[in-house]
């Protein structure tokens, strides 16, 4: 028992008003807001993908069981980590070419702006020369890409080699992170660096700077 097993439930079912308002009287009632991502809406979403694979639940439940934690981010986005006035560095961010999921990619997102990072979000499914031409215009410190598939791993690969062949790669430090990537995968492409979760990216991002 976690404490928020009602409110993991209430994600897997897709019960947004209900996650909104416990979100909000779990905040009230003084809980970290770290304890309500990490144990109740980040450990619902694992208990979706247990699901999903053992085939007890479909992708339209998974859609809205996403949504809705979604919707609980949100409210808790202004808590998670105390915001800086002075720009701490440009990072571009995107899920690979091929891959649609981006609740990990929003969150890293989130709490990279929250902690003083101008973050420019190029969304999903984004292609390798887009990630080049993003690093480009925005002149980028720091590019991060997201892969929830093993399938769309490779584009990583890819995005590295178009930054190559673009004269780009020593402009910008590459930062990895999802669920399939590891460190050592990290170290196999090239990348700079790999981040297991959204705190570890902030940690990451700052350790660029020095
Ligand atoms: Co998908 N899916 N999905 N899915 N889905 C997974 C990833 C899967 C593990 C489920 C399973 O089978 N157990 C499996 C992948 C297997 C594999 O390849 N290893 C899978 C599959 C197979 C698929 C489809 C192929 C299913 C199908 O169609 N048959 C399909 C692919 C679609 C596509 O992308 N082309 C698909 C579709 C979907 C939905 C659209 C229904 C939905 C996505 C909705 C959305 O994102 N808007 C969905 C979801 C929700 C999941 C699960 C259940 C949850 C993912 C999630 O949001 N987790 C997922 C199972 C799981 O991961 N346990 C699953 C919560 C999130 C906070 O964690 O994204 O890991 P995560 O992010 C973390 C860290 O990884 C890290 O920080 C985040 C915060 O801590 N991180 C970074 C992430 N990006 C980072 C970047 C960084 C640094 C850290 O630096 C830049």
């Amino acid at each position: 028992m976690s404490g928020f097993d009602e409110l993991q439930v209430a994600v897997e079912r897709g019960e947004r008003e209900a996650v909104v308002s416990m979100v909000k009287d779990a905040l009230d009632g003084g809980t970290d807001p770290a304890d309500i991502l990490n144990d109740g809406l980040i450990a619902a979403m694992q208990a979706v993908g247990e699901k999903m694979e053992e085939g007890d639940m479909f992708i339209p439940e998974v859609l809205r069981a996403a949504k809705t934690m979604q919707a609980g981010l949100e409210i808790l986005e202004p808590h998670l980590v105390e915001g800086t006035v002075e720009s701490a560095g440009k990072v571009v961010v995107g899920t690979v070419k091929g891959d649609l999921h981006d609740i990990g990619k929003n969150l890293v997102g989130m709490m990279l702006t929250s902690a003083g990072f101008d973050v420019v979000d190029l969304g999903t499914d984004v292609a390798p020369e887009d990630f080049v031409e993003a690093v480009d215009s925005n002149e980028a410190d720091i590019l991060g890409m997201s892969a929830l598939l093993t399938t769309t791993m490779p584009m990583m690969i890819e995005t590295l080699a178009a930054l190559e062949s673009n004269s780009r790669r020593d402009k910008v430090k590459v930062m990895i992170g999802g669920a399939p990537v590891s460190r050592g995968y990290a170290e196999e492409i090239g990348a700079d660096a790999y981040a297991s979760d959204a705190g570890a990216a902030i940690k990451t991002a700052e350790g660029f700077k020095s």
